[in-house]
């Protein structure tokens, strides 16, 4: 997968592209991710990017020439990218628009800076997308999280340390089960006995419950989507029955 990145403040893509999971997958040439300075895409000598708003209004707003000519000059050779505009007000970004871009052979972000970019640049925008309802600086950031949930799902960019079978949100939406790791006490708590016992059935049970339990705990939204699309074993609706019988009694 390749992906380009238009900002006028590259630098803020540095450490992301060069540490962890992210790093390793571009050094090791599974990945291939540009970043562009927009201002590389001027032809005054100030290299102007932007300009005050017609009609008024504070801030400045991103020109739509340097992006149209940057987005001619990368599109001159390769595929055609999937051209993402994040900005506050676009498509929620989730779990499945991350697996479906992960499916894309290229990608090309656009990052808004300013009040935003001129409204003509939508032109070339294949999806508008935000990250969640609050306001950032620019969209640098959401950028680096696209690319980040993105990446992740590119298959060889996580190795064996991590994985993506146990992945929340991966399966049907269901939140993550508690993580321990040495050592079995620290500072009077203690490591659930469970997975201590080396029961594989048992864990996994285990595990299962306390996915069941946090999500129903936090995101009751999605167990009553998957009750009503029939999408839970017997196994997990016992386990709900028995959560909810519980709550029941504690209400007493
Ligand atoms: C941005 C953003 C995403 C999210 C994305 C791009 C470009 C006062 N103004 C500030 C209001 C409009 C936005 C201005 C800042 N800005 C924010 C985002 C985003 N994706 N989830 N929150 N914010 C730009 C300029």
């Amino acid at each position: 997968m390749r992906i380009d990145v238009l900002t006028v403040l590259p630098g803020l893509f540095d450490c992301f592209l060069r540490e962890g999971v992210i790093g390793r997958a571009i050094s090791s040439g599974k990945v291939d991710v540009r970043v562009h300075n927009l201002r590389d895409f001027t032809t005054d000598k100030h290299r102007v990017v932007d300009d005050v708003p017609y009609g008024g209004g504070p801030g400045m707003v991103l020109k739509p020439e340097p992006i149209f000519r940057a987005y001619e000059e990368l599109t001159k050779e390769g595929e055609k990218p999937f051209v993402i505009l994040t900005e506050p007000w676009g498509e929620r970004f989730n779990q499945e628009m991350a697996k479906e871009l992960s499916e894309k052979p290229r990608l090309l972000i656009i990052c808004g800076r300013y009040e935003g970019v001129d409204e003509r640049v939508k032109a070339i925008v294949d999806r508008e997308v935000s990250i969640g309802d609050y306001v950032l600086t620019g969209g640098e950031l959401p950028a680096m999280v696209i690319m980040d949930a993105v990446l992740r799902l590119v298959p060889g960019v996580l190795g064996n340390r991590e994985s993506l079978e146990a992945d929340s949100f991966s399966d049907r939406g269901l939140l993550g089960y508690p993580n321990y790791t040495r050592p079995a006490r620290f500072r009077g708590m203690e490591v659930p006995d469970v997975l201590l016992s080396g029961h594989h059935a048992k864990i996994e049970r285990w595990r299962k419950e306390q996915s069941l339990r946090r999500t129903l705990e936090r995101r009751p939204e999605v167990i009553e989507r998957l009750k009503r699309e029939g999408l839970l074993t017997e196994e997990e609706l016992e386990i709900l029955r028995k959560i909810e019988e519980e709550r029941e009694v504690g209400e007493d």
